[in-house]
């Protein structure tokens, strides 16, 4: 395995591998199994662009030899930042191919995930489209360039500009070009990491989740099972795709698993969204909570044909249940909650769930082999309907983030369960209801903010003495962040402060939505900042100072 992962125990692996989850299938081999059996159908849709699976495994073939020409290697780590357009494919699948690992980077990361993901992961290639929505992603790879020296390409979908960026189109070879570059020789053992995602993170620094090609591929598989895919389902990605949930739950790439079809939207709004569900037949699509709503608001106004829409999942965060109700009456589908994590865990209200189910919980575990645990502090078992942190290990969940040790340390029990951070109850049935949350984290909408990764930033202004950063209640986000800052000396606002804080290149939706000031923090009995005690102030929303004096 990759240097710096954790593999499962040998006794798991062999339960795993004997119980059928794992079929030492490699991502590669799956696509080119689906392209001798899909053949012609459209596998991919983007705009105009219709790609069938056979062209898709060719396409994947010729770039995968235009990527060992330019020197990238098996094992090498490729930071891959593209929107939901069909080049996407074409290159993880081509990463996949040759064992090269890419790194999924959200569009909306900024300079400073980007520049740590590229130091971190020692990145060989960085890889952008050229502008999407109005923002140049060649000016980020240049300040990442110059930071990262050892990033030896970027390569860009699009026109790479005047300087040394590689253009992706040039890098696909011709057929009779690819043999000399083997890629079909000596693929990636299905055992090994497939790619590292990226965790919604705790902690200071962003972690990095490795997940193997056995895994991800027994993930699909349940995934597009419980599902329902087959290959005349049409999945609508309006999330950006290299996330976990419209990844693989069952997401893209479990409806090409199923030999289904893939249509990708630009844009999650209903003036897109709608016309592509209409025309082009979509049965399921997955969103977060905040578009699920924005979709509840505008269908009754539309005039689109939504009737092939069977499924929508709503997941990332707590959906609430007055929300849930409406979807079956005002979009005519199916509701899914899907609870799930890019560790691995994912939990699905079944298709032939009761109403009561569908609305109140957020579904059950995918596998039969997963284990699932609801603890209290002590790690002792809650008494059953109690809320408890919710521990797992299973098949497809990780046994430790990428070169994290000490964190995994934490993160992890000695006997492998992974601490979510997550509070939930289990009914007698066995769905889980998420509860709230023990990690020290803030879930804006389904985009997750480490705490003390946005504290370290506000830290490092010479004006702050202190900072804490909450959640506070969001009608439409769930939560939104808001940022309590002690000045030591100087005067700063808190718009000067979020300046600082993009400046420093922090993903927009890390930015503080409100700064407060106070003279001193409330603090526990131990003498730790009460966090509990500043959210219940950002909640209040009143004057903080008066509040504490
Ligand atoms: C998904 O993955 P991540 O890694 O961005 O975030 C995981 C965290 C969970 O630990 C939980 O705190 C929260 O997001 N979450 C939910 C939720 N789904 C995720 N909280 C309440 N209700 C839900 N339905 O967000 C993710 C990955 C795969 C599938 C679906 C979501």
């Amino acid at each position: 395995m990759l240097a710096g992962c954790k593999a499962w125990p040998e006794e798991f692996a062999a339960r795993y591998r004997e119980a059928g989850c794992w079929h030492g299938e490699t991502f590669g081999e799956l696509l080119r199994k689906r392209a001798a059996a899909h053949g012609e159908r459209v596998a991919v849709v983007c705009g105009d662009r219709r790609i069938s699976y056979a062209e898709l495994d060719n396409r994947v073939d010729r770039l995968a030899a235009g990527f060992l020409k330019l020197g990238i290697k098996a094992q090498e780590r490729v930071i891959v930042q593209l929107p939901n357009i069909a080049s996407f494919f074409d290159t993880i699948f081509a990463l996949f191919r040759i064992g090269a690992l890419p790194v999924f980077a959200l569009p909306v990361h900024r300079r400073n995930e980007i520049v740590y993901l590229c130091g971190f992961s020692e990145a060989a290639a960085y890889i952008i489209p050229d502008m999407e929505s109005g923002f140049d992603y060649r000016h980020l790879a240049a300040q990442v360039q110059a930071s990262v020296p050892s990033l030896r390409h970027v390569i860009v979908a699009g026109d790479p500009g005047p300087g040394t960026f590689v253009s992706l189109d040039d890098l696909y070879l011709d057929d009779s070009e690819c043999s000399s570059y083997g890629s079909d020789a000596e693929g990636p053992d299905p055992g090994d990491v497939a790619f590292l995602q990226l965790s919604g993170g705790t902690t200071g620094l962003p972690k990095l989740i490795p997940r193997t090609h056995d895994d991800y591929i027994y993930s699909l598989r349940m995934s597009a099972e419980i599902c329902s895919l087959d290959k005349d389902s049409v999945y609508l990605a309006v999330l950006p795709v290299a996330h976990n949930f419209p990844l693989s739950s069952p997401g893209v790439l479990g409806t090409l698993y199923a030999g289904g079809r893939v249509v990708l939207a630009r844009s999650a709004s209903p003036e897109t969204a709608f016309p592509l569900i209409a025309s082009e037949g979509v049965t399921i699509a997955a969103v977060v909570p905040p578009l699920a709503l924005i979709w509840l608001e505008a269908a009754p106004s539309r005039s689109e044909d939504l009737s092939n829409l069977q499924v929508l999942q709503v997941g990332g965060a707590k959906f609430s249940a007055e929300a849930a109700q409406r979807v079956q009456t005002v979009l005519g589908c199916k509701l899914q909650q899907v609870y799930g994590m890019a560790e691995g865990l994912v939990n699905y209200t079944r298709l032939d769930d009761p109403e009561d189910i569908t609305v109140h919980t957020q579904g059950r575990p995918m596998s039969p082999y997963d284990e699932v645990r609801l603890v209290d502090e002590d790690d002792v078992e809650v008494a059953p309907g109690e809320v408890g942190e919710l521990l797992t290990r299973g098949p497809y969940t990780i046994r430790g983030y990428y070169k994290a040790d000490k964190h995994n340390a934490k993160a992890f029990t000695t006997d492998g369960f992974y601490r979510t951070g997550d509070l939930a109850s289990m009914t007698p049935s066995g769905y889980l209801v998420i509860q709230g949350r023990s990690k020290d984290q803030i879930n804006r909408g389904g985009d997750k903010v480490a705490a003390e990764e946005v504290e370290n930033h506000l830290l490092a202004h010479p004006s702050v003495h202190d900072a804490a950063v909450v959640a506070m209640p969001d009608e439409y986000l769930g939560e939104r962040t808001c940022a309590f800052v002690i000045v030591h000396h100087g005067a700063v606002s808190g718009n000067e402060l979020k300046a600082f804080l993009r400046n420093r290149g922090l993903a927009a939706y890390k930015i503080p939505d409100r700064v407060e000031f106070m003279d001193s923090f409330p603090h526990t009995g131990v003498g730790k900042v009460s966090k509990k005690q500043l959210r219940e102030l950002a909640a209040q929303n009143q004057d903080v100072r008066l509040n504490l004096s």
